[in-house]
């Protein structure tokens, strides 16, 4: 029997986006199983199916708007099911209640969950910490990027016990959050030592218009979910930034040789490409700054691709894109995806899996100024290489001072997974390639 599954009752909100389809046509779906997920100013929310089936049809996408009765899909529901779904009613229209009501909840906590998912699917950008709530939490969390898929009850449940879904990896049908792991993590948490870190969420409000005129000046939404993860890289990450300096006087003649032979194709060599190719060849020479702990932290995943991220300057925030097989690509390629990168982050186009998989990460204020400073490593990466602005210097070679190109890099590494030594190491070379682009042969 086909059945249209339509919007449920959430509280009389209308025209709420619809910002995921979890199913498509052809996929035979549980009772309860997320469909699509709306979300409004206040929070996230999944519409759960009324009914097991097939899905024969998608009447939405992702970005349409809906309001209560909007047409979802059409569902092929089998007689067996359909019998089934008779008998659990009850259950459908808890779950109509449970959207209702997460969309009308209290401002407060609402806003809370739908950060929490929506952090989960963002890029690490760099900027600086906020609360220090999340922070505990945080330890606990593997990858901030996945998303959390669970049905409205085990919300529900979880958001009772004060459980973040974002830190909680499912065990049901492909990775859903089930009960049982809501209740083995609240386990695992009564189980670490309390952190004694200070709570700022529970110190008072300043007021400062005590002492002169203020402006409450919201934070954009990439701003304040990135500000949670940033923070939690933070404190959770034991940094140390290693500065180092290049001396790229021949690289610049060669970049600006390739730049005027790319510039008829329309490409526009930066330095930061070379830079990405001396990064490759140093994490190709130096394995453990192209590898992620394990949860635990008694393991270091390794791994055997180059997905070298770059922060991007957006006005909304930064965002870091992800080039990937940077080994595999040459610079006039290399310099045309991040052109093109940079201009989709600008133009909020980017798509999510333009912004995961990244092995290590590279900012650059190379373009900006400045003379060094500390970037945040973007976890579950070890290391983070900062590029600042390149200058003309006086250096000593033999006897005589010579106007040399200088350009100051910082890199911050995990000290648990990289000791000083390393790192030392790993900035040298780095420099010795940036020199001389022929040592990365050796
Ligand atoms: N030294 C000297 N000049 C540099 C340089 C460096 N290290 N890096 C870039 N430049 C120059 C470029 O050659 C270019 O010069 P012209 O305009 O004269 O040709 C100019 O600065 C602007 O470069 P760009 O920034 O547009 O290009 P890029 O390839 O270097 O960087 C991108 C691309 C996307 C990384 C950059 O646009 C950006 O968004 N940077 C900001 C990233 C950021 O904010 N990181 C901070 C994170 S910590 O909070």
């Amino acid at each position: 029997m086909e059945q249209h599954v339509l919007v449920p009752d959430i509280g009389g909100v209308a025209d709420v986006e619809i910002v995921e389809v979890l199913v498509k046509p052809g996929d035979v779906i549980e009772q309860e199983q997320s469909l699509i997920t709306l979300e409004s100013d206040k929070a996230a929310m999944e519409i759960p199916a009324p009914h097991a089936g097939t899905i024969k049809s998608l009447n939405v996408s992702v970005g349409d708007k809906v309001s209560e009765g909007s047409s979802i899909l059409i569902l092929d529901i089998e007689e067996a099911a359909e019998t089934e779904s008779t008998q659990q009613d009850s259950v459908a229209v808890e779950a109509d209640e449970l959207v209702a009501q997460a969309l009308l909840e209290s401002e407060a906590e609402v806003e809370v969950e739908a950060e929490s998912e929506i952090k989960s699917e963002l890029p690490a950008i760099i900027a600086l910490p906020v609360e220090s709530k999340q922070l505990a939490e945080s330890q606990l969390s593997t990858d901030l990027r996945v998303p959390a898929h669970a049905s409205p009850s085990v919300r529900r449940f979880a958001r009772e016990l004060g459980a973040d879904l974002t830190h909680i990896s499912g065990s049901g049908r492909k990775g859903r959050i089930v009960h049982e792991d809501v209740k083995a993590f609240i386990k695992t948490s009564l189980q670490q030592p309390k952190s004694a870190l200070p709570n700022f969420a529970d110190q008072p409000e300043f007021d400062f218009s005590t002492f002169g005129e203020i402006e409450a000046k919201p934070l954009s939404k990439i701003q304040r979910l990135s500000g949670a993860h940033l923070h939690s890289c933070w404190v959770s990450i034991p940094h140390v930034t290693q500065h180092g300096e290049a001396d790229i006087s021949e690289l610049e003649v060669f970049r600006k040789k390739l730049n005027a032979e790319l510039e008829p194709q329309g490409i526009k060599l930066t330095v930061l490409p070379l830079i990405m190719k001396a990064v490759v060849a140093a994490l190709q020479k130096f394995p453990s700054f192209n590898a992620s702990l394990n949860r635990v932290g008694d393991e270091l995943i390794l791994k055997k691709y180059l997905h070298i991220g770059v922060a991007v300057d957006t006005p909304d925030g930064l965002v870091v894109p992800v080039i990937r097989d940077a080994d595999q690509k040459g610079l006039a390629e290399l310099a045309k995806e991040l052109a093109d990168l940079g201009q989709r982050a600008r133009n909020k186009k980017l798509k999510p899996s333009d912004m995961q998989g990244g092995s290590f990460t590279i900012s650059s204020l190379g373009g900006i100024g400045g003379t060094g400073f500390t970037p945040i490593i973007n976890h579950p990466e070890v290391a983070i290489l900062g590029v600042s602005r390149a200058d003309t210097r006086p250096v000593l070679v033999d006897g005589e001072f010579v106007p040399r190109l200088i350009l100051p890099l910082s890199l911050s590494y995990d000290h648990r997974v990289i000791d000083g030594a390393a790192a030392a190491r790993f900035i040298v070379y780095l420099g010795q390639v940036l020199s001389d682009l022929r040592r990365a042969l050796v």
